[in-house]
């Protein structure tokens, strides 16, 4: 099979680039691993800022998320038994979305499917070759057969587990990680969220997050340590803890009910440098992962694909390589800024087993000083709507 652009992965930002190259009338291809029902089971991101609206809005995909979509002007935080609300619409003029990950990916699978556009599910790319010199050739497993995809140019959009970024030669490829003493146990039920905007908590407990998809459909996180097993945690125990750590005001108006999922996801700050190599480009959590606290794993992907979507295309019709050969600079210029901000809210609003009394005291006093000062608050809120990229 050949093409102009392989894309590897089929989750937001495979999809999203895809999505955006079709209508510039490039040819593309999506192999991915999984099936596209297995990529829709997964639970991830819950809230959109700047960037994905910028992306679905350029991809002609945001109808739904604009009619279905909870438009928040802030949220609040607890801590130290004080519960003080960031007014982003006040503060920076920008609303956030409340508009699950699984949702965005069925409107793109959706767009896909109108553009005719092909995507392989269950197809594992397991070897990259050509990318310095060309034509790219990857192949991958499919229908029992191995396979080859030639195509000019590949974006590796296949996540923290993938394959493409280990194609970029080890002498010049640097990784840069930290990984965070806890996970977060997440559980998604139908019951009306506690609260009409999302609830961050820092407890002496440990950190809870009350979110929601929908005004019937509710998700809630907790701290946990990072081996926690979700079966030593039923239903009642997660409903116990989110009360005492979310205090007694969301306590009261919290409901309820049966998980429909429960599971524990690790905290990792990761960045892979460069993003680009001769052929091969990076886009999403294959280059980048944040820790989730700051609702920015998604909106990285989207800003990601947009910029990339632009790259290739000025590199395919215009043969311009000036945005291709400034994509990596410029994309990771952004990422560290997110990842200092997504690396602030985690030290922020969780509590470090073992943590001393110093930095114990220096985490109060930063959630002191920030419930205080209209400064802070509006640093919090610029970050949180989607920095400029
Ligand atoms: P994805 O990981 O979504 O997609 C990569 C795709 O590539 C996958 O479908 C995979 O099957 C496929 N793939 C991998 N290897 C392949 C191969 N060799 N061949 C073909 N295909 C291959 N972000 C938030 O903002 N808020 C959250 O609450 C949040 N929760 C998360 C919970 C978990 C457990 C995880 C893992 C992530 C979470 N994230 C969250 C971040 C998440 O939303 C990502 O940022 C987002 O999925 C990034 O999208 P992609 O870059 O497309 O990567
Ligand atoms: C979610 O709703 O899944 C969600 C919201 C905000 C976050 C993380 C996750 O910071």
């Amino acid at each position: 099979m050949r093409t102009q652009v392989g894309i590897i992965g089929a989750g937001p930002a495979g999809l999203l680039l895809g999505r955006l190259l079709t209508r510039q009338g490039i040819d593309t291809v999506i192999l991915e691993k999984r099936s596209a029902d297995h990529v829709l089971g997964r639970i991830r991101a819950g809230v959109l800022d700047s960037a994905t609206l910028e992306a679905l809005r350029e991809a002609d995909c945001d109808q739904r998320m604009k009619s279905d979509g909870l438009f928040h002007d802030g949220f609040d935080i607890i801590a130290n038994n004080n519960r003080f609300h960031i007014d982003l619409k006040g503060l920076t003029g920008q609303q956030v979305i409340v508009y699950g990950q699984t949702e965005v990916t069925r409107d793109l699978m959706d767009a896909r499917n109108e553009d005719g556009a092909p995507t392989l599910y269950e197809a594992a790319a397991v070897n990259i070759e050509g990318i310095e010199s060309g034509p790219v050739r990857i192949t991958h497993e499919h229908e029992g057969s191995r396979k080859e995809l030639v195509c000019d140019y590949v974006a590796g959009c296949d996540g923290f587990h993938g394959v493409a970024a280990k194609t970029i030669p080890a002498t010049i490829r640097r990784t840069f990680e930290r990984v965070y003493p806890f996970g977060w146990l997440g559980l998604f039920a139908d019951v009306p969220p506690c609260s009409h905007e999302l609830i961050y908590a820092n407890h002496a407990n440990g950190f809870a997050l009350a979110s929601m998809r929908s005004q019937t459909r509710s998700r809630y996180y907790i701290q946990c340590p990072i081996d926690t097993d979700p079966a030593d945690w039923p239903d009642e125990r997660v409903w116990d803890e989110l009360a005492i750590r979310l205090g007694p005001q969301a306590a009261a108006s919290m409901k309820r009910g049966p998980s429909l999922e429960k599971s524990v996801a690790p905290l990792r700050s990761f960045v892979a440098e460069p993003m680009r190599h001769g052929r091969l480009f990076l886009a999403g959590d294959a280059a980048h992962i944040v820790p989730p606290t700051g609702a920015k794993g998604l909106n990285l992907a989207s800003a990601d694909a947009l910029v990339l979507a632009r790259a290739l295309t000025a590199l395919i019709r215009e043969g311009s390589g000036t945005l291709a050969d400034t994509y990596s600079a410029d994309r990771l210029e952004h990422i560290w800024k997110v990842e200092r901000f997504s690396w602030w809210m985690t030290t922020m609003l969780h509590r470090f087993s073992g943590q001393d009394d110093f930095n114990a005291r220096i985490q109060l006093a930063e959630l002191d000083y920030l419930r205080g000062s209209r400064a802070e608050q509006t640093s919090l809120a610029e970050n949180y709507v989607g920095l400029p990229f």
